[in-house]
């Protein structure tokens, strides 16, 4: 087959070369703190924007014409897509990917049709993982695009869809398994409402509560091993979503008792769009156990809505990369790129860049956020902020020793009169700024 992209693998070039179809920061085997700079990062390629979405918006018709888009035999387009999406793996080194069922091969009009052609293409997807050892970062359904899910998934008012969710969902588990898939996503598409006039909130929980267990179990009866993973995001499509930010699913989990079985995809788009910033959706998800995998990519800051950009910004990245590592770095997970090109970007190369300069930002960002980890400045006056808590009264009080009345009493007996301490927040910003 003729190539789809144009020239040779992308290698490690540095920061001097001006080949921009070359690394200028990610050098795959450079060590960064005791691990491979490929082994802390773990990049991996989305199928869905990279192979699948054609540039169509609100307003403008498909812009991009793949040669696999305009194949009259959808499962013959899907093996075209599919040497293509290895090609770039290929091409760029990068050792992951990222499917959804719908993304990688056509639905068919029942859902055993559907159930055959994803094996099938599953076949060919095992054949090209062995012979390039690329791996699979997670697989997942699509529960959103066809018009069954309008009204969710799990959480539709109808039972019946609430089944083929299920349905679909085993099949797509058991591909990725068999794929020796490291996760498994759970992004709840529309699960969430337009309206609360329509929607029965309590029921609508406790659907999705049933859903994930559900999943739980089958994992186990399967023998996957890998991490099951639920993606936070506040709204679109839905007006609300239920899984609206890291702390909204920890506090689902544990109603429902999964706090030891799922943990979390955090996307930077998405974080931004539930008010925060990534790296608070990471702290949060670390601070709680729940630290799983991120889909990379950014905003834009004068648009509302999932733009899905490519990163761009190593300080930004940089600090959500300081926050991984001090997390402990990556297991099962790692830096998926859900990240769509812009649609006027309608060349094959555009896809090269894109790639290229998100993997460069990200490389920065490690080397960035490893300086930070490496002289401990950061940690250390964090450290000193608390110390009072690391001595008597502090444990104590952690330790239940406490009661208010003893507390009173050790105010009172001292004639006590905390002295306010400076936050310091300047002069951490200089520091960070330091190492850019
Ligand atoms: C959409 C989500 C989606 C998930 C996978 O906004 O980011 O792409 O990552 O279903
Ligand atoms: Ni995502
Ligand atoms: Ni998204």
């Amino acid at each position: 087959m003729k190539p789809f992209f144009p020239g040779t693998a992308i290698t490690y070039e540095g920061p001097e070369t001006d080949n921009p179809l070359a690394y200028r920061w990610y050098d795959p085997v450079r060590e960064v703190l005791g691990k491979p700079m490929a082994d802390q990062l773990r990049f991996a390629v989305c199928y869905w924007h990279t192979f699948g979405w054609q540039g169509n918006d609100p307003f403008g018709a498909p812009t991009f014409f793949r040669p696999w888009m305009d194949e009259p035999d959808p499962m013959a387009g899907a093996e075209i897509k599919l040497g293509a999406a290895f090609e770039l793996f290929e091409k760029l080194g990068t050792p992951f990917f990222t499917f959804h069922d719908r993304d990688a091969a056509p639905e068919g009009d029942t859902l055993a049709r559907s159930n055959a052609n994803l094996d099938r293409i599953a076949e060919s997807i095992e054949g090209e993982m062995s012979r390039t050892g690329v791996r699979l970062l997670w697989g997942t359904a699509n529960l959103f695009s066809h018009r069954r899910y309008m009204s969710g998934a799990a959480t539709n008012p109808d039972p019946e869809v609430f089944a083929y969710a299920a349905a679909q969902v085993k099949h797509v588990m058991e591909v990725t398994h068999r794929l020796n898939g490291e996760n498994y996503v759970l992004w709840g598409g529309r699960e969430g409402y337009e309206t609360l006039l329509n929607t029965d909130l309590a029921r609508e929980a406790d659907q999705l509560g049933r859903f994930m267990n559900l999943v739980v179990e089958h994992k186990h009866k399967i023998g996957f091993a890998g991490t099951i993973l639920i993606e936070p995001k506040p709204h679109e499509p839905t007006k609300h979503q239920y899984d609206h930010d890291a702390a909204a699913i920890h506090g689902f989990l544990r109603k429902y008792g999964l706090e030891r079985e799922i943990k979390l995809n955090i996307e930077v788009n998405h974080a931004t769009l539930a008010g925060h910033s990534f790296e608070h959706e990471i702290a949060y998800a670390a601070a709680n156990g729940l630290f799983g995998s991120l889909d990379i990519n950014r905003g834009d800051p004068q648009l509302g809505w999932d733009t899905d950009q490519f990163p761009n910004n190593a300080q930004d990245v940089a600090i959500a990369m300081y926050t991984v590592l001090r997390a402990g770095g990556f297991t099962s997970g790692g830096l998926n790129f859900d990240a769509k090109i812009r649609r006027q970007s309608i060349e094959p190369d555009d896809i090269l860049h894109a790639h290229i300069g998100g993997i460069d930002v990200c490389a920065r960002a490690l080397l960035i956020a490893a300086r930070m980890v490496e002289d401990g400045k950061l940690q250390g006056l964090l450290d000193d902020r608390y110390a009072g808590w690391d001595g008597p009264l502090g444990q104590s009080i952690l330790e239940g020793g406490a009661s208010l009345d003893s507390l009173a009493d050790y105010v009172l007996e001292r004639d006590l009169d905390p002295e306010p301490r400076s936050g310091r927040q300047e002069r951490l910003e200089n520091l960070v700024n330091s190492y850019l």
